[in-house]
């Protein structure tokens, strides 16, 4: 195993990280900005090593500076955490090229996944249902408009290098689909410098469906069920629960049968997610594949009981999982909320600044993950989530009664939070009986 790992992110993660390697007797060497540098887990890691300014581009984004320290630190490894560098291929390829084990995928496994068009063929390859589509891209409008009447609206144009929301327009007829097929082409030019195109029927009103995948060098696969994460807004998830409280036993063993199928097909190593829409009819289609260990990860780790933070330093460390698919069980119900600085009453906009106050709920089935203390500065420069609360309880009625005492335990001032808005998600009826899509927060939050 490691002696010492880097951990090339910030915030909570980089916190998670930290506690995984202490019980595993892995040191731990973080970098942070100059805005970080009074974050609450330097002190827990062994070292910690200035790499720039506050600027994401300037110091977390900074491969040569987080190369350096990772060469002086002498470290065998880098943990990536999510966002910032966690799916940049050409950073996994450089690591691999200085001798630094990169936790998470080989370079080629990110660059073709990474690939929306890529990752949909292999899907289809691998037998896994996709949503009715173009075959590869999609060269020109006049091609569009053949598919969309064969196929029938509305359609969706999405950008190959996309995912995650951006470059994606929906068209409802010829005339803007036209429109729909330049603006997206347009779009992924100017933010990816891909202009390339793909064309899908648009599900209306989907959940949102995700399963936790693992795969270690020799290619054991597992999966660990699902998380349903239909409660987000512009594409910022703020409550995920496992698992799915609608897809029954056969569905749901299909759709993590089906998120084997695509990552063995891929001979992918480390943690993925896989992610799926699911429709009215409760019919799933696969839709992308993110290549590293997401936010949401805890309501996977409660339910099943497994720290997949170990699990993916193990298996870059080289180790086989030893475990077996039908060893791996989910019980209980958990729900996680995410604390944003924020505020609901001002279309969410960003609430940086001072926390005054402070105060964690806890009690029977809670798991806070977090950085924050009271003192702690909220800076702009950043993701705005500060806190994951996490519930865990026998049944899901059980684990909303408990996330609304934690939810109301927590106190947070003076910035405002997404505390309020994630309590008056949790008394809506239509949450309660299971009757949410991804357009919930837009059609009965604002
Ligand atoms: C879709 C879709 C409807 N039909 N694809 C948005 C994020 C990206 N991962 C895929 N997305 C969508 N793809 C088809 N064919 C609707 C969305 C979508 C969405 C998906 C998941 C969670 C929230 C969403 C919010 C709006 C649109």
């Amino acid at each position: 195993m490691f002696s010492r790992i880097l951990i090339a992110n910030r915030g909570e993660i980089a916190l998670r990280i930290i506690r995984a390697c202490r019980e595993m007797g892995i040191e731990t060497v973080v970098v942070y900005s100059e805005a970080d540098r009074n974050a609450s887990y330097i002190e827990l890691a062994d070292q910690a090593i200035c790499i720039g300014p506050a600027s994401p581009t300037h110091s977390y984004l900074n491969i040569p500076a987080i190369i350096s320290a990772a060469e002086v630190a002498d470290v065998d490894a880098i943990h990536p955490g999510y966002g910032f560098l966690a799916e940049n291929a050409h950073f996994a390829q450089i690591c691999a090229d200085c001798g630094i084990i990169f936790i998470g995928p080989r370079p080629e496994s990110m660059r073709m996944l990474g690939d929306k068009v890529a990752a949909r063929e292999l899907a289809k390859k691998a037998h896994v249902p996709v949503v009715p589509g173009s075959d590869g891209q999609i060269k020109d409008d006049k091609e569009a408009i053949k598919l969309a009447n064969k196929i029938g609206y509305p359609v969706i144009v999405k950008a190959a290098a996309g995912g995650g929301g951006r470059g994606m327009r929906v068209a409802h007829n010829d005339i803007s689909l036209r429109n729909a097929f330049a603006t997206a082409k347009t779009e992924a030019e100017a933010a990816f410098k891909d202009g390339t195109v793909y064309l899908e029927k648009y599900i209306v009103e989907p959940r949102h469906v995700e399963v936790q995948v693992m795969a270690d060098k020799s290619g054991n696969t597992l999966h660990f069920f699902e998380r349903d994460c239909s409660i987000q807004r512009r594409h910022q998830k703020l409550i995920e629960e496992s698992p799915c409280p609608i897809l029954d036993e056969r569905t749901r063993e299909e759709l993590c049968k089906s998120a084997l199928k695509v990552i063995k097909e891929a001979n992918y190593e480390n943690a993925a997610t896989v992610e799926f829409l699911l429709d009215r009819n409760k019919k799933f289609y696969f839709i992308e594949v993110n290549t590293r260990i997401q936010v949401e990860h805890p309501v996977t780790e409660m339910v099943t009981g497994i720290d997949l933070i170990k699990m993916q330093l193990k298996i870059a460390g080289g180790q086989n999982i030893n475990l077996k698919q039908k060893d791996i069980k989910h019980s209980g119900v958990a729900i996680e909320c995410r604390i944003n600085a924020e505020d609901p009453e001002r279309n969410f906009s960003p609430c940086p600044g001072k926390v005054d106050k402070f105060i964690l709920p806890g009690g029977m089935g809670v798991r806070v993950d977090t950085h924050i203390f009271q003192g702690a500065v909220v800076s702009p420069y950043y993701d705005s989530m500060i806190a994951k609360l996490i519930v865990h309880r026998p049944t899901r009625d059980e684990a909303i009664i408990t996330m609304k005492r934690a939810l109301s335990e927590f106190r947070i001032g003076p910035i405002k939070t997404t505390i309020p808005a994630c309590l008056k998600i949790l008394s809506h009826n239509l949450y309660l009986q299971n009757k949410v899509d991804t357009s919930f927060i837009e059609q009965h939050l604002t």
